[in-house]
């Protein structure tokens, strides 16, 4: 079996509990053949003078069978690459969020040389038989770099955000390179059905691309195939986490306090693609419509701090922190207050307890690649009497999740509704929507996604070989 390299701008231990769903996707994979994961080690190096190659030497730890390869970037590398053009061009992009751009060649020239500066440190770990398995929009240009220099493996590589429609893709300067970069790769995943098309509609009319099989695509002197892979998540891990000690304490804490109240619940980072103002004005409206849901319904809404270097996102602290206290001063009483907003971490291993205690899930991103927390919402629901998700469509999440209510995060009113629709339910229901809901959550879930993408790519190799 050949050894998995997986590479990703941040690493994890995948033996640590606190490793993430990436980390629980890939251990099965990278542990049965060794693997290694390369990425940055999320440290700066010192940018003073001195010859490149030495301050970006190559820390390796190994965790079991499997190697962990980081390395540093300098505080320009950082700021132009990781601050500058994955979250300041990049993310808002693929996010529909022109305005938010800041379109810089020297963000570009960095993003370049640390992909550049990546491949050229990967090749020295790599071994013949070796498959690659590249993530995220950090990464684009990665296999068009190490095929540059030499590299003839297999390569794969997964975009975790949206794929944008072509004429937003291309504003951005060097649009035309990102995606010609794409085809260096044996396969490009996507999270969503509506990603393939938007990047098979820009490649057909930017560079005349020609279907050569269902999912194949051949441009610039090459053939790519392309899919939908759904990343799911660890359906086991978030059960024994809501049956271990702390999951059941916060479960019981939340459903005593609020015996007398109905909780809705919304968990993100706080980031502008996830629609936390335009949730709150919802929230708004559901008690000026539905004044029966005063001095009931509460929305707690967990928004752990993000990204604080970029600038767009102080702008939402503050929207968030103004919104949150204008509906608290109109419609709070002494003993409620309809919202409580908590701009911190909160521990993974509290979050089943808290999802399972709460009667409507509010999730309604802008934009969304995928969204796990409307996956993880179901997977922790009391079967025999499930809280409801209410969902955006323009979430990926929404092309499985069809059972949910969907909703047009930007359509304060019908959003309003759904809520209120979601609230009073009947049980019957309920259980309907739900039983086909954690049914497709199980199945679809992060280790099926990683098999299906890795057998794909396998089997990329042995189809087509590369031309
Ligand atoms: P994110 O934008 O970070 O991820 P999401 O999928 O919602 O979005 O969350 C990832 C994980 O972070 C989930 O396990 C969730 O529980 C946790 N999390 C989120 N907010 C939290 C909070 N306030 N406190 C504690 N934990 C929190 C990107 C893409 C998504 C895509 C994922 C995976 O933007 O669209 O689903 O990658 O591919």
């Amino acid at each position: 079996m050949s050894r998995l390299v997986v590479v990703s701008n941040r690493t994890s231990d995948p033996r640590k509990s606190a490793a993430g769903g990436l980390a629980v996707a890939l251990r099965e994979s990278l542990e049965q053949t060794g693997g290694v994961w390369f990425g940055w080690s999320g440290k700066l190096s010192d940018d003073t003078e001195g010859g490149a190659a030495d301050r970006h030497g190559l820390e390796i730890h190994t965790s079991g069978n499997v190697t962990l390869a980081t390395l540093d970037l300098t505080r320009d590398e950082h700021d132009t690459y990781y601050v500058g053009y994955s979250n300041g061009v990049l993310w808002p992009v693929c996010h529909y969020r022109l305005d938010l751009a800041k379109f810089d060649t020297r963000f570009a020239e960095g993003y370049r040389r640390v992909n550049r500066l990546f491949a050229r440190k990967l090749l020295t770990m790599l071994k013949p038989d070796d498959i690659l398995w590249v993530h995220d929009y950090h990464l684009i240009p990665l296999a068009a770099e190490l095929r540059a220099a030499g590299c003839n493996h297999r390569i794969g590589f997964f975009l975790h955000i949206p794929m944008p429609p072509p004429l937003i893709m291309a504003a951005i300067p060097e649009h035309e390179w990102l995606m010609r970069s794409l085809f260096a790769y044996d396969l490009v995943g996507f999270q969503a059905q509506s990603d393939v098309t938007h990047f098979s509609h820009y490649v057909e009319s930017e560079a005349r691309a020609v279907r050569v099989g269902p999912n194949h695509l051949r441009a610039f002197n090459r053939t790519l195939q392309v899919g939908a892979f759904p990343i799911g998540i660890d359906v086991e891990e978030f059960a024994r986490l809501a049956r271990a000690k702390e999951g059941r304490e916060m479960f019981a804490r939340m459903r005593d306090e609020y015996s007398r109240r109905r909780l809705l619940l919304g968990v993100d980072r706080l980031d502008y693609s996830k629609g936390l103002p335009q949730r709150i004005h919802a929230f708004r409206q559901l008690l000026e419509r539905y004044p029966e849901n005063r001095d009931s319904a509460t929305l707690i809404q967990i928004a752990s701090p993000s990204r604080e270097d970029v600038g767009a996102y102080d702008d939402l602290r503050r929207e968030m922190d103004s919104l949150c206290g204008e509906i608290n001063g109109d419609f709070g009483e002494l003993d409620w207050m309809p919202v409580r907003y908590i701009h911190r971490n909160v521990a993974r291993k509290r979050l089943p307890g808290l999802y399972r205690a709460s009667r409507v899930a509010l999730v309604t991103p802008l934009r969304d690649g995928m969204n796990l927390v409307a996956k993880e919402f179901i997977a922790a629901q009391d079967p025999a009497d499930p809280g409801m998700l209410v969902l955006s469509r323009f979430a990926g999440a929404a092309e499985q999740l069809t059972e949910a209510l969907l909703v047009n995060p930007y359509d304060t009113q019908g959003t309003a509704d759904a809520i209120q629709r979601a609230l009073v339910m009947p049980l019957d229901e309920r259980i309907n929507r739900h039983t086909a809901l954690a049914d497709r959550v199980r199945k679809e879930n992060v280790r099926w996604w990683s098999e299906s993408f890795l057998k794909a790519l396998a089997e990329t190799e042995m189809a087509s070989g590369k031309t």
